[in-house]
């Protein structure tokens, strides 16, 4: 038997031991399609062999965070190519409650099986893995929405809509003129960023993916204020060797498009 524990993967798995130490996957993403759940993921051992993926559900997750194979989902089948790696996408029937963990193995023509993989929380529904969704406001009063997704599943591509904070959801207004496209490929994350105009106040802004059925599920809200800046910008610079100008610099941003700038110079010479 192998040692007690999870034993590391090794590069190029050119180790030998028991079950010739074979390496493990790695499962990256586990996700419902609705028709099945999607099993993303990568195997890095011999180059150029064939390796039989087996995947597995479980309940709960060893406290390793690897393992277990409490029940059988199905299996899969990758050649590595010369650099050892393969990377595998594999559809297993949707028997699977959400909140499990699932967890793979590899198998190489030998007949050596690697440990259990390292475990996957299958919990979303969504066909969207959002890392992040932040909104920021600059002096001009135009706010910027980034978002960053880690992966999408069939996902068509978003939609962005703005309430005043504390409004009723009802009165989300659509931000963007049309359906802002999926970045994703292969499943892959993707970043975004669009940029509006919302004009003074409190505004709630949310995300929404889209997925190619037409499917609309709202993925995160985030808040921002866009007002009249309050400070002052000074800036003091060196000019004509002895003069020294101080300017002050305000700017205050009305209703979007409407900028108003306010510049005032104060010119004084002083020498010491
Ligand atoms: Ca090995
Ligand atoms: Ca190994």
């Amino acid at each position: 038997m192998t040692p007690i524990g999870v034993n590391p993967n090794d590069s190029g798995d050119g180790d030998v031991g028991a079950n010739d130490l074979q390496n493990y996957p790695e499962v990256t993403l586990a996700a419902s399609t609705g028709s099945g759940i999607r099993i993303q993921g990568t195997l890095s051992s011999v180059p150029d062999s064939e390796f039989h993926l087996e995947f597995y559900a479980n309940r709960s997750c060893d406290e390793s965070g690897y393992g277990e194979g409490e029940e059988y989902l199905g299996s899969g089948d990758v050649t590595t190519g010369s650099d050892g790696v393969a990377e595998f996408e594999v559809t297993v029937p949707p028997d699977v409650a959400i909140g499990q963990y699932i967890s793979a193995t590899a198998t190489n023509a030998a007949g050596s099986t690697s440990e259990f993989s390292e475990c996957r929380w299958f919990g979303t529904v969504t066909s969207v893995e959002l890392v992040s969704f932040t909104a920021s406001a600059d002096p001009a009063g135009l706010v910027t929405l980034e978002w960053e997704t880690a992966a999408e599943i069939d996902n068509a591509g978003f939609n962005l809509y703005r309430r005043v904070t504390d409004s009723d959801p009802d009165t989300n207004l659509l931000v963007n003129p049309e359906l802002i496209a999926s970045q994703s490929s292969a499943g892959s994350g993707a970043r975004y960023a669009f940029t509006d105009a919302p004009g003074l106040g409190d505004w709630t802004y949310s995300l929404a993916s889209v997925t190619t059925d037409g499917f609309e599920e709202i993925e995160d809200s985030v808040d921002v204020v866009v007002q009249v800046p309050t400070s002052a910008e000074l800036t003091q610079f060196e000019a004509n060797g002895t003069d020294r100008i101080i300017a002050f610099a305000a700017l205050a941003a009305v209703s979007g498009a409407l900028l108003i700038g306010i510049v005032a110079y104060l010119r004084s010479r002083t020498r010491t």
